[in-house]
């Protein structure tokens, strides 16, 4: 969808609508009906059929799929690209990567660019709403000076700058891989390296006392576990549980570990007053097979652009406003949050362009299914009028224009069509029956593309390091040497 974005009444106008009329709110109010906690878990390279309340028949995710039980799943929810730093990008600007600079592949240690600090984040949008704003685990959108999470709106920080492959421990073998992973807290390094068995549990233990230390005031935590990407890694107690092997064990960590804040929330009687987001930032990793997730249904997986790339499961819970065990099938995407949550958050929008829709009155009214339903697909009650006004742009993971969905119809370009709405897995190529559709797409696709490139905002560079991947120091500035008993344990 490519719009300038409703103004700060529609916002406004949303609100009203999914709260019936609201009170306005000081600065330091407790989390209220117009200003509720904010939780977004956003998993690495997690598939759409990884989790049990999507179907996967042994990976067992009662967490997870109690938040599905207690509110929506959505069945088409896309993130804006196949990888890692552009999907990231695109979730917390509301923007295609291409439109704010992030469409070139993944930031790798040695770079120097990162998101632009001028551009305006989730969480600028809700600490400007009185919020308190966390990160907590792999950010992955620049580490250089001026480029990490404290330099776009988060109050702290607690995780790894980029992938938690990108580290030469793990690539030692054979290779002569200079770069090394470091664990921070806000702009310090605290350890290389660091054990990646407990680094699901620790996010997850930083995020407990994030909420802890909010106080009365509203918060948001944005918690981008970095597994399940390879390397994985799941702790004692989880590893060798799941039938589904070691990426079994992971997700179900992970999962446990949703279900940690989920018990806090309701320690704290703050589950009413907490929107809780699942999801994942791209497909899985499937040339790693057993050590990679399943896309369920779909075809391919990250860093492809068929469905399995960029269709992930999203699970949205929000006690009293978005319907118990209700089934979204609206395609919304990622960019999507951003307008949505300043919505319902009673936020102000960015003063510039975004592509997001704030989609926060189709989260209420959906079809509710059976209780202890495990239907799969069903119908919202808006999904068929709405469904031929979607449009969405597909881009490669190296920010190539690669297709357009409109409405059911999907295009690869140049031509591969599939109705995807009848063929979810992308199986029949309809495009010699529909040749005039495949002009027709092919020009709005070019068409909005050049728009975006036109108006594209500028990635930024820093060439200022707040650390050197290559060449770390320990605490007592001596030179980081990895451990033997942990170069054993890992
Ligand atoms: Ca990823």
């Amino acid at each position: 969808m490519i719009c300038v974005m409703p103004f700060r009444t529609l916002a406004l106008f949303t609100v009203f609508l999914l709260v019936g009329g609201c009170r306005s709110s000081t600065q330091d109010a407790r989390p209220t009906a117009a200003h509720p906690n904010v939780v977004v878990f956003f998993t690495d390279d997690q598939g759409f059929g990884d989790l049990s309340c999507y179907g996967h028949p042994t990976i067992r995710t009662p967490h997870v799929d109690r938040l599905a039980r207690e509110g929506a799943k959505l069945t088409q929810f896309y993130v804006a690209a196949p990888v890692c730093s552009p999907s990231r990008a695109a979730l917390l600007t509301g923007c295609y990567p291409k439109r704010v600079g992030m469409q070139r592949h993944v930031v790798f240690p040695p770079d120097d660019h990162g998101l632009h600090p001028q551009e305006v984040t989730i969480a600028e949008v809700l600490r400007d709403a009185g919020y308190r704003t966390g990160c907590f685990g792999k950010w992955h959108l620049g580490h250089r000076k001026g480029l990490l999470p404290c330099d776009q709106g988060f109050d702290e920080f607690f995780g790894v700058p980029y992938s938690n492959d990108m580290a030469q421990f793990h690539r030692r073998k054979g290779t002569k891989y200079a770069f090394h992973l470091p664990l921070m807290r806000d702009d310090r390094v605290i350890e290389w390296e660091p054990d990646q068995r407990a680094l699901t549990r620790r996010y997850t233990d930083a995020v407990i006392d994030f909420m802890d230390r909010a106080h009365d005031q509203p918060f948001f935590a944005y918690v981008p576990y970095s597994m399940p990407h390879i390397p994985i890694y799941a702790s004692d107690e989880f590893r060798g549980q799941s039938a589904r092997g070691l990426y079994g064990d992971v997700i179900e960590e992970i999962d446990a570990n949703v279900g940690r804040v989920l018990s806090w929330l309701d320690a704290h009687a703050l589950a009413e007053d907490t929107i809780v987001i699942f999801t994942s930032d791209n497909g899985p990793w499937l040339p790693f097979k057993e050590r990679g997730g399943s896309a369920g249904p779909l075809r391919g997986g990250k860093g492809t652009n068929f469905e399995g790339g960029q269709r992930v499961p999203c699970v949205v819970r929000w006690p009293g406003r978005v319907a118990e065990s209700s089934l979204c099938t609206d395609p919304m995407t990622a960019m999507d949050l951003l307008p949505t949550l300043a919505g319902i958050c009673n936020a102000s929008l960015p003063e510039v362009t975004i592509d997001g829709r704030d989609m926060g009155d189709r989260l209420v009214d959906l079809v509710r299914l059976p209780s202890g339903s495990k239907a799969f697909m069903a119908t919202s009650a808006k999904t068929r009028e709405d469904l031929d006004e979607f449009v969405f742009l597909y881009y490669t993971s190296k920010g190539d224009l690669a297709g357009i969905r409109k409405g059911r119809w999907k295009l690869l370009l140049p031509n591969e069509l599939h109705d995807v709405e009848v063929d979810v897995g992308e199986a029949w190529n309809r495009a010699a029956q529909h040749e005039d559709l495949v002009r027709d797409l092919t020009s709005l696709a070019k068409e909005l593309d050049a728009r975006i490139e036109s108006e594209a905002r500028p990635v930024h560079h820093s060439d200022e390091l707040v650390f050197d991947p290559r060449a770390p120091k320990d605490p007592n500035g001596q030179p980081f040497t990895m451990p033997n008993e942990r170069r054993r344990a890992q």
